[in-house]
């Protein structure tokens, strides 16, 4: 089926404010692992009652996403995008690409959506796009690696370990080059994702947005900053902060400001997620989970 932006837009509740209340989504929570470490992201919560992104119930298999999207889906016409948002990186556990797979044969009119640190995005961007998904976000949270090695403890590409400037660097060249390509492919909707965090990337949002309106990029989301794990210690940014920066970065691209920071396990309208209702049936597992901003 052929991808046409302008369509996916009309009933996607993220890139689409006035879809937001029309149209929900699934998430499906098929990627376990991550390839980086966010200063913000705490990966020991297992809490149904949790609702933040990288929290989910339960990882599910490829075959069990399919049927939670089948049950799910015919009861409930409003389902109309299946994302893939962690709890880990999606890029870095192969699940994700075959769950796409089997969605988009089972499901061909539902919108595929994949949320990504970008450190695997240049490589698997065109793996992506032939296997069907048309919206993608990418979160970049500085310019500077300099910046970014203060919000990243380690970035892991194959069997290489990076701290420090070395590590971000790597990630900030992929991150860009990926948003770059993916921007400049006509069917795709392309939003970037700045996690604000006070006194470390504050400085650098409007250049984010800048690059990011340059390139083509369709929405651009800024997220605050939860203090916790690394960043613990810091204070999260105010409303008053979250919407100065919006103010001053929609003057290089949109701006998103109706965001619900989903759960990785998200199912339903957007702030009207039915996790609990659907968990109920299926067993919890002690694992760690990952924080993840979609
Ligand atoms: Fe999910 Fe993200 Fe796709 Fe939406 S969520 S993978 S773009 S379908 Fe949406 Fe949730 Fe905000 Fe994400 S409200 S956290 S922006
Ligand atoms: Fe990985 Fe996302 Fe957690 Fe960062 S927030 S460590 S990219 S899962």
């Amino acid at each position: 089926m052929k991808i046409n932006k302008a369509v996916t837009l009309e009933s996607h509740p993220c890139f689409s404010k006035a879809a937001h209340g029309r149209y929900g989504r699934i998430h499906l929570p098929v990627a376990p692992r991550c390839n980086v470490q966010c200063n913000y992201c705490v990966r020991r919560f297992d809490c149904v009652n949790e609702s933040r992104p990288g929290v989910t119930s339960r990882l599910l298999s490829v075959s069990e996403a399919v049927d939670r999207v089948a049950r799910i889906a015919e009861r409930d016409s409003r389902i109309s995008v299946i994302g893939i948002a962690g709890p880990g990186d999606p890029l870095a556990n192969e699940n994700t690409f075959s769950t796409i797979d089997a969605i988009g044969r089972y499901f061909p009119d539902l919108h595929l959506c994949i949320s990504t640190n970008g450190l695997l995005l240049p490589q698997n961007l065109d793996r992506l796009v032939g296997l069907g998904i048309s919206s993608i976000t990418v979160t970049i949270n500085a310019v500077e690696p300099s910046t970014a090695a203060r919000i990243y403890k380690w970035v892991r590409d194959g069997e290489e370990s990076l701290e420090g400037v070395d590590g971000a660097r790597l990630l900030l060249d992929r991150q860009w080059e990926g948003l770059r390509r993916a921007a400049a492919l006509e069917e795709l909707l392309v939003k970037v994702n700045f996690v604000l965090v006070p006194g470390v990337n504050d400085g650098e949002v409007e250049d984010v947005a800048f690059r990011a309106g340059q390139m083509g990029v369709d929405l651009m989301n800024i997220i605050p900053m939860k203090p916790q794990g690394g960043f613990a210690h810091l204070s999260a940014p105010g409303t008053e902060d979250i919407n100065e920066a919006r103010k001053i970065c929609a003057t290089h691209v949109t701006q998103m400001r109706h965001c619900r920071q989903c759960r990785a396990d998200a199912i339903g309208r957007l702030g009207e997620d039915r996790d609990a209702d659907t968990e109920t049936i299926l067993s919890r597992i002690g694992e760690e989970y990952c924080e993840y901003v979609c």
